[in-house]
């Protein structure tokens, strides 16, 4: 049975199963985030064309053996060395979308999400960005629109997109409060109207959470329908640029990293980074980690393994009610 579970033929059918087997034997904890996957992709549908990525359109060359050795789609399903976690993948394009992608976790004790759309490089659009991780009854949630580009330098940026949204952030930003000190490199990965935050899991929070998620999503599916694209090819690379940069860091310093190099090892867990979550990475751009962030260099060119050069900072939101940033923290 494992066998014709893990062996995807086609994203399609994928779905439909994963659907089916909703009452199956890992099911232990009530959250999953499969139902933010399917409210996602048949939203998405309603505004525009949903084309498989060809990221899933290699099933024959990506087709490898797992650790149990089951024949697994490397970019479509895999069963975590603890031989119980499983971690599904999906991903889409759409004519103004260059790569909508999931992955979801579930374990016995775990239960992740990383979402993503990454707009093409036409459109100055931000990043959507849903990634909550739930494990022992604690929730880390980071919910945005990633701005493309720097919200404190440019304020006409700021203002295209995030003005008129500064409602719904303070309407959820309400419901789930700030969740303290973070890598204060971040920050400027995060939009006015991000939701970071933690909770200790129960009904009512998770409903909200899929609120959020839901209205966020709609938001940015909203400006996705909007955009005008761009035809100055320097602003154009300037796109292609910041949508780079923002791949490598997060190939390079997400928080998930540990997790994921737990449960695959870490062979297959860079690989994952790189050529499924935050693919582009080596066909947008040539410049490296240490080209955007050269702070992280250490001795003999290598990068930093900590995190953040500067420290955790930012105790409370950084932003007012009118999404300028408060630099409420000393050492920033
Ligand atoms: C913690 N995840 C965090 C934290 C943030 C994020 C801000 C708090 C700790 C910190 O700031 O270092 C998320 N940070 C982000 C995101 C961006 C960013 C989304 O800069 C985007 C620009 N989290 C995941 C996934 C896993 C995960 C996929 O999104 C697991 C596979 C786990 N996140 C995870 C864990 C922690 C965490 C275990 C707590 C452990 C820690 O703080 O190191």
């Amino acid at each position: 049975a494992l066998m014709t579970i893990n062996y995807n033929g086609s994203s399609q059918s994928h779905w439909s199963r994963r659907k089916k087997k909703g009452h199956c034997l890992l099911r232990v904890s009530a959250i999953s985030y499969q139902d933010f996957i399917d409210f996602s992709l048949n939203e998405t549908k309603r505004h525009a064309l949903l084309l498989p990525s060809p990221l899933q359109n290699l099933p024959i060359k990506l087709a490898e053996f797992n650790f149990q050795g089951f024949l697994m789609e490397k970019y479509s399903s895999m069963i975590a060395m603890d031989g119980r976690t499983r971690l599904e993948m999906s991903s889409f394009e759409t004519p103004r979308i260059r790569l909508l992608r999931s992955m979801s976790i579930e374990g016995e004790a775990m239960q992740v999400l990383d979402f993503a759309a990454f707009p093409k490089p036409e459109f100055d659009l931000p990043i959507f960005c849903g990634n909550f991780f739930t494990a022992a009854n604690t929730n880390i949630v980071v919910l945005d629109l990633n701005p493309l580009h720097d919200v404190i330098s440019r304020r006409d940026y700021k203002e295209k997109y995030y003005d008129r949204l500064m409602p719904l952030g303070l309407k959820y930003t309400e419901l789930l409060p700030w969740g303290g000190k973070l890598t204060s490199e971040s920050i400027k990965f995060f939009s006015p109207i991000v939701i970071w935050t933690k909770f200790t899991s129960s009904k009512s929070k998770h409903e909200v959470l899929y609120s959020a998620f839901v209205e966020y999503y709609k938001a940015w599916l909203e400006l996705m329908e909007q955009a005008v694209e761009e035809t100055d090819p320097s602003l154009i690379m300037c796109n292609l640029e910041a949508q780079h940069r923002y791949l490598t860091w997060r190939a390079e310093k997400d928080p998930g990293h540990g997790v994921l190099k737990r449960l695959i090892g870490e062979k297959l867990a860079k690989d994952l980074l790189r050529n499924f979550l935050f693919s582009g990475i080596d066909e947008l751009g040539s410049k490296t980690f240490l080209d955007y962030f050269p702070e992280y260099g250490s001795e003999g060119g290598t990068i930093s393994e900590k995190r953040s050069i500067i420290g955790k900072g930012f105790e409370s939101r950084p932003w007012d009610k009118n999404g300028e940033f408060v630099d409420n923290d000393s050492r920033n």
